[in-house]
Formats: structure tokens, sequence, C-alpha cells
């Protein structure tokens, strides 16, 4: 599957690091470089599917700024936390957001996290769930 081969090739980059894979190479030969990107509202795709121990990569693809944040109780439950921000639980990812903005990522931003327990992943973009800006990571062992 195209999905497959596009996230290990970004895992790939990911690892090179900011030299290559930050530098922002949206584009060229169709590759824009991240996985789920972040439009005004929603996330695109919504949902993805991607095998245990790949990486997904988002970037905030609007002039807005959104986060990643996981919902603590829509993950597995051995899975390991995540949000933008580096945040170990929900509460401190919303409490950091509502305080000054903490984990926000402004355009052109990336984040990202590797999945290494299968299961399915709810998120949401703090400033827009009420716009229903939510996502899923489906991680196949
Ligand atoms: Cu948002």
């Amino acid at each position: 599957m195209h999905r497959r081969r596009f996230l290990r090739r970004t895992g790939a980059a990911a690892g090179v690091g900011a030299l290559t894979g930050l530098a922002g190479c949206a584009g060229v030969g169709g590759d824009p470089g991240y996985d789920v990107g972040m439009m005004a509202s929603a996330f695109q795709p919504v949902e993805v599917t991607v095998a245990v121990g790949d990486t997904v990569v988002w970037e905030t693809t609007s002039a807005r700024g959104h986060t990643v944040t996981a919902y603590e109780n829509a993950i597995p439950d051995e899975a390991e936390y995540f949000a933008s921000g580096g945040y170990d639980g929900e509460e401190t990812a919303r409490d950091a957001w509502s305080r000054d903005f903490g984990g926000r990522l402004e355009s052109g931003d990336r984040y990202s996290h590797t999945f290494a327990v299968a299961g399915r992943y709810d998120y949401v973009c703090i400033p827009h769930e009420t716009g229903g800006m939510v996502g899923t990571v489906v991680v196949e062992e």
C-alpha cells in the first residue's frame, strides 16, 4: 500500500534529522514529508493506518495553530501517552493550552510520534475540539 511505504520513508527521513526532514521539502516529488496535515479545522486524512513501530508525522498545513493531543481514555491501556508539547497526560496538555497555548503547532510546525503498541488511538486538536477536529491512528501488528 502506498500509505505504508510513505510512512516508512518519512520515518527514515525523521531519523536523518532536522537537516533534511524538517527543512521543508513540501511538494518535491509529490512527497509532502508528513502523514497527517492539519488544515483550518480538520486533520487530513482523518484516519491513518500504520504498523507497529511506524512513526506518524503531523504538520500544520494551514495558517491556524493546532495541537495533536491524545484522548487518554481512547488509546490502548499499555500505550504511551502522546501530545504535541510532550505532555504526559491529557489533563496536563489541556492545562498547558489554557495557560499559554502549550503544545501549539504553528503553520509549518511538525510533531511526530512512534507507535509501539497495536490498537486504536483517538486524538484531538484542543482549540478546535468543538469544531470536530478529531483524528484516529490505527496501529496494526
Ligand atoms: Cu486545530
